[in-house]
């Protein structure tokens, strides 16, 4: 199904692991409604052994007991893990204060020497997890480009985020081949794969599956769908469809156009605090 790996990507690895030998640590973006699907196996050339930051971002758009539920599972692996919403202002300083924590000693010593000493990360993750948003939540004026869809960001820069702190934001990287398709879907379903290169319906009808095991009462409370024993998740595409004005000629619905209006209402928020994991 969901197989897109552009070639600008394989290049943004090679140009990542190359700026990784600058990089004395990573702040590695998750989007919080799908963390695990986030983690990109690639990732682990680029990062090797040095120090990560995990950071659960939009925070905003899942319960507290989904966000505490993955924060207990990174700091169990004894993993530094924040929470954020980075749209906020202010919010991203946790991230600097875990960097500096981390660096604890290094700054201590160098203060003594009265050297001051740059620590530099690097910001990776899946397209539209927040990273340019990060970087500019902690300078005082935007600096990267941002927007929600994927490939925003189209190279890597340097940006100054505190006295003595640098990220680099670099391109959001998807994984080169899905072997899990929940995985591929919950990415989708986020905004993280570019919706031109995608089935809208199709993504649409996993959305749909996804929130009725959650609560069937999600749909029903935003849409007023109506459910039997045989109501099929298409159905319910429809039924969106008919309540939001989808109708074309014939009076058929325009399913590609209800898919949009669900999929923006989930990303947006709209269908409420919603993990998908
Ligand atoms: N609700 C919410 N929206 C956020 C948060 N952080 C970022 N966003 C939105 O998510 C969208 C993507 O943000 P970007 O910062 O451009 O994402 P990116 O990771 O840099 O994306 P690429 O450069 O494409 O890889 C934007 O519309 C942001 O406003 C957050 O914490 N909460
Ligand atoms: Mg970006």
């Amino acid at each position: 199904m969901i197989n897109w790996f552009p070639g600008h990507m394989n290049k943004t690895l090679k140009q990542m692991q190359s700026d990784s030998k600058l990089c004395d640590c990573f702040v590695y973006v998750l989007d919080a409604r799908c963390p695990t699907s986030c983690i990109n196996p690639e990732f682990l050339k680029v990062v090797k052994d040095k120090p990560i930051i995990y950071v659960l971002n939009k925070a905003d758009l899942v319960d507290k007991p989904a966000i505490d539920k993955f924060k207990n599972y990174f700091t169990s692996q004894g993993q530094q893990c924040v929470s954020l919403n980075a749209t906020v202002s202010g919010n991203s300083k946790v991230i600097i204060d875990a960097i500096n924590k981390i660096f604890k000693s290094r700054l201590a010593q160098n203060k003594l020497k009265g050297a001051n000493f740059i620590t530099r990360a690097m910001v990776l993750g899946v397209p539209n997890s927040g990273k340019s948003t990060i970087v500019n939540n902690l300078c005082k004026k935007a600096r990267a480009v941002t927007g929600n869809r994927a490939g925003v960001t189209k190279s890597k820069q340097w940006i100054k985020v505190s006295e003595n702190i640098e990220f680099m934001d670099t391109p959001g990287v998807l994984l080169p081949n899905f072997d899990d398709e929940q995985k591929a879907y919950n990415l989708a379903i986020i905004g993280s794969v570019k919706d031109e290169v995608l089935n809208l319906v199709e993504v649409a009808t996993e959305l749909i599956n996804r929130l009725n095991l959650i609560d069937k009462n999600i749909l029903n409370t935003k849409y007023s769908v109506v459910y039997n024993e045989n109501t099929q998740n298409i159905d319910i595409l429809n039924q969106i469809g008919k309540k939001r004005g989808c109708v074309v000629k014939g009076g058929e619905i325009d399913l590609e156009r209800a898919a949009k209006i669900l999929l923006t209402d989930f990303r947006t928020g709209k269908l409420g605090k919603i993990c998908l994991e």
